[in-house]
């Protein structure tokens, strides 16, 4: 990673990871201008020197500010950007916004975890189907079908429009079907991916075109 300058919020991240694409969608949707510095995770990236240095935890997303200011964490990145720019990305009432932050924490404890996972294990290390945990694909449905009950009912996964709650389960669920997971058994869940995505002004992720970001 070459030493630059930054003259404004710069984001480090790889952009085959939902993870990293969680921040960089927020700045992108609530218009916050940014560069976009790419790291290779797949290539020791996030391992370099010069990167510990500024991320001891040798893992992207990461952000960076000209004041030297950095935040690592995919969700504190977006929700410290959709809190600055006062978006309604966070619900103002206070329930709701509890609600956001439990399913922040869930995603990164019970979806991120088994979908995510899955997912690189499948597509990037190239494990065969036999050699993968049998309890990530378990856990993943699991998963799929807690957000399929609640957008039964329900457009967003918290009150009347999109939140940082989206974006963060958005990330790795459009990508699901690259883990091995069939979203058309999903049906509440295939149809909030496509006006999520539609809202953040992103691709439709597409479970017959193979690879998609
Ligand atoms: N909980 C962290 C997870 C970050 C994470 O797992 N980053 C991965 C890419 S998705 C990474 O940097 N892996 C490279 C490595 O561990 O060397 C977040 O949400 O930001």
């Amino acid at each position: 990673m070459p030493a630059r300058e930054i003259t404004r919020l710069t984001l480090y991240g790889d952009s085959i990871s939902g993870n990293c694409q969680k921040p960089r969608w927020t700045a992108d949707y609530l218009d916050i201008d940014h560069d976009w510095v790419e790291i290779d995770i797949l290539n020791g990236g996030t391992q370099s020197e010069e990167f510990l240095a500024l991320n001891p935890v040798g893992q992207v997303p990461l952000a960076r500010w000209p004041d030297e200011r950095v935040l690592p964490q995919s969700n504190a990145i977006m929700l410290y950007l959709a809190e600055q720019a006062g978006s309604g990305l966070i619900p103002e009432d206070t329930f709701e916004r509890a609600q956001m932050n439990s399913w922040l924490f869930w995603e990164q404890y019970s979806h991120e975890t088994s979908i995510a996972v899955r997912r690189f294990q499948k597509l990037y290390l190239k494990t065969p189907d036999s050699e993968i945990d049998p309890q990530l694909m378990a856990k993943g449905r699991r998963a799929l079908g807690v957000m399929e009950m609640t957008l039964t009912y329900s457009d967003w996964l918290v009150g009347e429009t999109m939140s940082c709650a989206d974006i963060a389960l958005v990330a790795y669920t459009r990508v699901a079907h690259e883990g091995g997971f069939d979203l058309a058994q999903f049906p509440n869940v295939e149809r909030w991916v496509g006006h999520t995505e539609t809202e953040l002004g992103i691709g439709h992720a597409n479970p017959n075109e193979g690879l998609t970001l």
